[in-house]
């Protein structure tokens, strides 16, 4: 860990359940990010409750993701198109990364960032060098920028998410905006291509769709009564998933009763949408999370 993490105000080096991890506190709010994946557990705006769930069942080792807050699925996502042996979601989410600094802005936000280089490890996973650069910005709203940079002479294909677990009242009564109208695969229905028809969509079973969409949504909690905005830029997926009571059941690091009490609502490149990266080109994925009052 950099030592100049703990000279930044807001910012403090720590070891959270056995792994290295970074706190950042500040008028705005808190949060946690681990060194392990780059992975943000938590976030608490000031004033709001928590705002990503992170299971009690989950596993804090160097070899597991963390099933919780926001996992990078990085250089794809789900399974591997060609090789089903290779890790789901790729590997970036269980790689160690490494703290690249910190800074606070006039407005009192404090941004961190981790980069990730390619190592014989990543490179038996994917044949190429690796530059991948994560900032995590808390301030009025949550920021996140996964950047992609090529140092490679060949283009490729690149997908993956900020695989986002939200903390929610109960699934059964939120309900997600913004996805009208938008083309999806309904992965509970052997990836059958449907369409929205709801402006206000519900969850009343397993749900894992991928939504062909590059525009913004919002998860609507009238039990918590805030509504949390999600805007994005570099993604053309949003993929929703609730892995309802069977699914949550056959899932070790899943608690059999947590299943309401959270919902993903990821920034995804994921299904038929891949982004092209050109040689020594880069692309940025970029979240930004807003907590609203209803
Ligand atoms: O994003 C939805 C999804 O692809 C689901 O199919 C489910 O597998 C979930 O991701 C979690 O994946 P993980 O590999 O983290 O267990």
């Amino acid at each position: 860990m950099d030592e100049a993490a703990g000279m930044i105000a807001g910012i403090e080096p720590s070891v959270e359940r056995g792994l290295a991890c970074v706190r950042i506190a500040n008028r705005h709010g808190e949060a946690l990010v681990y060194l392990h994946g780059a992975h943000l557990a938590s976030w608490r705006p000031t004033g709001q409750r928590e705002v990503l769930w992170t299971s009690a069942r989950s596993a804090y080792q160097s070899d597991k993701p963390i099933r919780g807050g926001v996992p990078i699925c990085w250089p794809w996502f789900g399974a591997h198109p060609e090789r089903a042996e290779l890790p789901a979601h790729g590997f970036a989410r269980t790689r160690a990364w490494a703290f690249a600094g910190g800074s606070t802005r006039a407005d009192g936000a404090t941004s961190v960032a981790f980069v990730l280089r390619d190592d014989a490890a990543t490179r038996a996973l994917w044949p190429r060098p690796l530059r991948l650069r994560y900032q995590v910005t808390v301030g009025p709203a949550l920021e996140l920028r996964l950047q992609t940079t090529s140092a490679d002479d060949r283009p490729f294909s690149l997908g993956g998410a900020l695989h986002t677990y939200f903390a929610i009242s109960d699934v059964r009564a939120i309900g997600i905006t913004g996805l009208r109208g938008a083309t999806y695969i309904d992965r509970m229905r052997d990836s059958a291509r449907e369409t929205e028809q709801h402006e206000r969509l519900t969850i009343a079973t397993e749900t894992d769709r991928i939504y062909d969409s590059t525009t913004a949504c919002a998860l609507d909690d009238p039990g918590w009564s805030r509504t949390i905005a999600i805007a994005k830029t570099g993604s053309r997926s949003t993929v929703v998933w609730n892995p309802w009571i069977a699914k949550a059941a056959r899932m070790a690091d899943f608690g059999d009763d947590e299943w309401p009490g959270m919902v993903c609502i990821e920034t995804a490149n994921a299904g038929d949408a891949s982004i092209a990266v050109q040689p020594y080109g880069y692309h940025d994925l970029v979240a930004r999370i807003e907590v609203q009052g209803r």
